[in-house]
Formats: structure tokens, C-alpha cells, sequence
């Protein structure tokens, strides 16, 4: 590439920056969800097959959203380059390429199940100002030095003289700069949603009316290394579709419970707070999680039964499900009879006694003991909508998961860990088993290809939480091969079969090699 082209292809980056800056702090102002980012990123998460999202988190965890806006921030780079180069070229082709991705994206945002009336406005500005300033930075490309002017072994016949370069360079610079200001100043501007952060702060949560299960005597294994019984709140994991963590300010919010129901009901945050609350311990785990993940924890919830809500707006006898929606437009299809049984199903507002995080739903979120989170869990969720699995599907469902998602028996090894070198001699092995709202009554380990013995198994909290369990072993020297399995209250034994998360959860038996050093 000659020195002009490396130029141009700058210049259309540099122009790009300054249009996705400009963008950002646009939407930091009106619209949080609604930056270039945040379109292109949360389009790109619902387009995604469900193949998709298990490769991401198998890939990234807990980080796939930060690997996807790289990635958008690496095809955008690359895009606006070749902009670039297409406008030193064809005067006006990048100019008209910006605008019409500004053009594009701004449609895009429109499609967006949060989207305001404004929502199209940042990227349109974002694809406006990136094709000014590329129009600016065409107009000072510098032209290459006559021929006869250079000095052979100086520079090549196309080569830019270095005063008219570096004159480029430092515009070009300055308009990255620019943005880059810009979008240093939109994650400030968000933090203009620091006025809910304070109205979260300030939440005082109700003593619970009804209060959560003690922790029995012993439930806490003194094994270092073995899952915490209770997951701090900054350990839990998170999974959303949410590009942007929603921030709701409880003024504002309201539950609506509507569809097949006799009598519609609406709850402002105020009306929640007075009812009754339930605290209860429940684990709760994404579909995604593969045997032997951590895409699972253990939490003191706080909330509303959903069943007591539901009674007052008495859903038809030909209901089957409830699909609740979040304010960001995510959808989970609940079966009716697991939010009105005997579970504690909450419309919750607390976890291990802190108002929910804005990460984890807040102000109010639902969970329900004994299904993975995307059947379930809605976060930041508004609306409950009483209908039937035959005529709602949820936005999980739609992209090919089962409709139906009861967490499936599971158990862990934590200690010790996976390829970890260990001493001969007396060590432990010890983890985790669950199947909320089943329970587990036992768990085996099995070395090589020795028989399965029974492990000690904690007292449980509840048949809502995980159980800790652990066995003594005298390792001889050598490579090992640890598995374990579960035993469910209702008999089951945990299936060694294996099978893929997608479309109804991970099976098989968690299964570690270890080094014995003799
Ligand atoms: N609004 C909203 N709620 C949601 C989701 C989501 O994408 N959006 N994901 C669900 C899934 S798949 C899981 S596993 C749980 C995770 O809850 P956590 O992030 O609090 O651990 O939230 C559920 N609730
Ligand atoms: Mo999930």
C-alpha cells in the first residue's frame, strides 16, 4: 500500500472514531440502549442461533459481551478504512458510506424491542459526523510529490512529502482524538444514571414476613477450596442479552399481570413494598452451563410469591404459562403451575440482603426454584402476561431452545481441581451437587475404574439449594480419574449420558484427571 492509501484508510478510521464518539454521548444523553454499540451488538445477540451463544460462552464466559463489542469495534475499524480508501479514490463514495450506515443502524434501532422515538437519533448522528469529518480529512489528503521532484533514493515516485503527511497525521489524529474524548465523556454522561444508583442505595428492604430456612449446623464443609455455601453477590454469574445493564429507577416502574386473567393487575414499586415478603434460598443455573461449570449459584432472595399476585388477578383455567418480559424486551416462558404451587416463586427485590444489583435485575426480578434461568428468571421484569406454551413463545424458545427448562440433577467437583498435582497420601475430595425443588439425597465418587462409593453429604438448606459433600481419599502415587454423581430425593441417579447444553441443559458425569506425585 502506498503512503496515500495508508493515509486515506487512517482517515476513514480516524472520521469513524469521532462518529461513534459523537454517537455514544448522544445516546448517553437520551437513550442509553440506543448507541451505535448497543444497537449493532444487541441486533447481533437476537440474530444469534442458539449455537451461537453456547460457542460465545464456551469461548468468553462471562465476558462474551466484551469479546463481541471488540469484535464490532474491529469490523467498524475495519469497515470505515476501506471508506476511506473508497473516498480519496471516488470522491463522496465514503461519504455516502458513513451516512448510509448511520442510515442503516438508526432503522436498526428502531427494530429494537426498548426503542424510543428517539432511539434512531445517535447513529444517525454517529454516521453524519463520521462523513463531515471524513469529508474534512479527503480535502487534506495530501497528493503525491511530482516525480520529477523526488530524490531517488529518498522516496519513491507515489510517496507523500513528510510535511504534508505529518499535516494529515495531525488532523487525522485530532479527529480521533475527538472521539475518543467523546466516548470517554458518554461513559461519564451514563453515569448520569448514577441519580438510580443513589435511589438504590437509599432502598431500605422489608423485614421478610415469612423468613428464609436457617443454615444448618455443618451445611458449610471446612474443605479449602469447595464452593461457598451462600454466592457473594459480586460472585454470582451473570447472563443477559443486555448490552447495556437497563438502569430503572423504581419510581417509574410497574408490573403489569394481563392476558388470561379475570381481572388485570398493576403494582407500582410503592404497592410491592407493602405486601407481605418471602425470603428463600434457592440455587439457580443458566442452560448453558456445561458438567462442571460455574455458570451456577447459591442466593437469599427476598421478594413477593408470584402466587399471591397471580391469585389476585385469577388466571383462566385454560393457562398453562406465563410469559414475563423485562424492560429491555427479553421473554421467559414460565409454566403457570411452578408459579403457583407451593415453591417459593418470587417477584424478587433482594438478594443475600442487598436490593438486587443493577446486573441482577434490579428493582425487581423473578426467580423460581427448579428451572434455569431462561425459562424463569426474568430480570428488570414489567410485564407478566398469563397465556398458554401452545400460543407465547419466549425468546430463548425462538431461537431453538426447549420451551420447557427444569434444572436437571447436577454435581461438581471442587476439590481438587481439575490437572492439579497432588501428594500421595490422605487428601479430600469434595464439591457440590443440585437439582432445585428435587433435592439430592446422595453423592458417589468413583476413581479409575474402582466402584462407586458414597461420599458425606452436608445438611442441605433446603431441597431448593445446592448441597456440599466430600470423601476422604488415600492417593497413590499416579494418574487419576475422578467422576461424580448425583442422587436425586426422588431416587434418580444422575445420568452419565452426555449431551451438549442446547436445547434443555448439560448431562454427564463431571469427570477430572489428577497427578498423584509419590
Ligand atoms: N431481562 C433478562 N433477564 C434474564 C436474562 C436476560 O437475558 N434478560 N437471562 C436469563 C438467563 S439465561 C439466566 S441464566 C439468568 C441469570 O441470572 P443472573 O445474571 O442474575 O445470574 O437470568 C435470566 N434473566
Ligand atoms: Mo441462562
Amino acid at each position: 500500500m502506498n503512503g496515500r492509501r495508508a493515509l486515506a484508510a487512517a482517515g476513514g478510521a480516524a472520521a469513524a472514531l469521532l462518529g461513534v464518539g459523537a454517537g455514544e454521548l448522544a445516546a448517553a444523553v437520551i437513550a442509553p440502549a440506543s448507541g451505535p454499540f448497543a444497537v449493532i451488538g444487541g441486533a447481533l445477540i437476537d440474530a444469534a442461533p442458539a449455537w451461537a451463544k453456547d460457542t460465545a460462552i464456551a469461548w468468553f464466559g462471562t465476558s462474551d459481551k466484551a469479546a463481541l463489542l471488540t469484535g464490532i469495534a474491529v469490523a467498524l475499524l475495519a469497515v470505515s478504512a476501506v471508506a476511506g480508501l473508497c473516498e480519496a479514490r471516488w470522491r463522496r463514495t465514503g461519504i455516502v458510506a458513513f451516512a448510509a450506515m448511520g442510515l442503516a443502524v438508526g432503522g436498526l434501532s428502531l427494530t429494537r424491542a426498548d426503542a424510543t422515538e428517539i432511539s434512531w437519533a445517535p447513529s444517525l448522528l454517529a454516521g453524519f459526523a463520521a462523513a463531515g469529518a471524513l469529508r474534512l480529512l479527503r480535502d487534506r489528503l495530501p497528493e503525491p510529490a511530482p516525480i520529477a521532484q523526488a530524490e531517488p533514493h529518498q522516496a519513491g515516485p507515489s510517496e507523500i512529502p513528510a510535511p504534508s503527511r505529518r499535516r494529515f497525521l495531525v488532523w487525522a489524529g485530532g479527529t480521533a482524538a475527538v472521539g475518543i474524548a467523546l466516548a470517554i465523556a458518554s461513559t461519564a454522561a451514563r453515569a448520569g444514571s448514577a441519580a438510580v444508583a443513589n435511589v438504590r442505595k437509599a432502598v431500605r428492604l422489608p423485614r421478610p414476613a415469612t423468613p428464609g430456612p436457617a443454615i444448618p449446623a455443618g451445611a458449610e464443609l471446612d474443605v479449602p477450596g469447595i464452593t461457598k455455601l451462600i454466592t457473594p453477590n459480586s460472585e454470582f454469574y451473570r447472563i443477559d442479552t443486555a448490552l447495556v445493564v437497563p438502569t430503572v429507577d423504581p419510581a417509574s416502574w410497574k408490573l403489569r399481570i394481563h392476558g388470561m386473567v379475570a381481572r388485570e393487575v398493576e403494582l407500582s414499586w410503592d404497592e410491592l413494598l407493602r405486601l407481605p415478603m418471602t425470603e428463600t434460598t434457592a440455587t439457580l443455573s443458566c442452560v448453558s452451563n456445561e458438567v462442571g461449570g460455574d455458570l451456577v449459584g447459591n442466593a437469599a432472595w427476598l421478594g413477593v410469591p408470584i402466587r399471591e399476585l397471580l391469585a389476585r388477578a385469577k388466571p383462566s383455567s385454560g393457562a398453562d404459562m406465563v410469559l414475563s418480559t423485562s424492560v429491555d424486551g427479553f421473554t421467559a416462558g414460565t409454566p403457570l403451575e411452578t408459579l403457583t404451587d407451593d415453591r417459593d416463586a418470587l417477584l424478587a427485590i433482594g438478594m443475600n440482603g442487598e436490593p438486587l444489583s443493577f446486573e441482577h435485575g434490579f428493582p425487581v426480578r423473578m426467580v423460581v426454584p427448579g428451572l434455569y434461568g431462561y425459562v424463569s428468571a426474568t430480570k428488570w421484569v414489567t410485564d407478566l402476561e398469563v397465556t398458554r406454551f401452545d400460543r407465547a413463545t419466549a425468546y430463548w424458545t425462538e431461537r431453538g431452545w426447549s420451551a420447557r427448562g427444569p434444572i436437571k440433577l447436577e454435581s461438581r467437583i471442587d476439590v481438587p481441581r481439575a490437572g492439579r498435582t497432588l501428594a500421595a497420601g490422605e487428601t479430600a475430595i469434595a464439591g457440590i451437587a443440585w437439582q432445585p425443588h428435587v433435592g439430592v439425597a446422595a453423592v458417589e465418587v468413583r476413581i479409575d475404574d474402582g466402584p462407586w462409593r458414597r461420599a458425606t453429604l452436608a445438611p442441605a438448606i433446603s431441597n431448593d439449594t445446592w448441597v456440599q459433600w466430600s470423601l476422604p481419599w488415600v492417593a497413590d502415587a499416579g494418574r487419576h480419574e475422578i467422576r461424580c454423581r448425583a442422587i436425586a430425593r426422588d431416587g434418580t441417579v444422575q445420568t452419565g449420558e452426555i449431551a451438549p447444553p442446547a436445547p434443555d441443559g448439560a448431562t454427564g458425569w463431571h469427570t477430572i484427571p489428577v497427578t498423584v506425585n509419590g
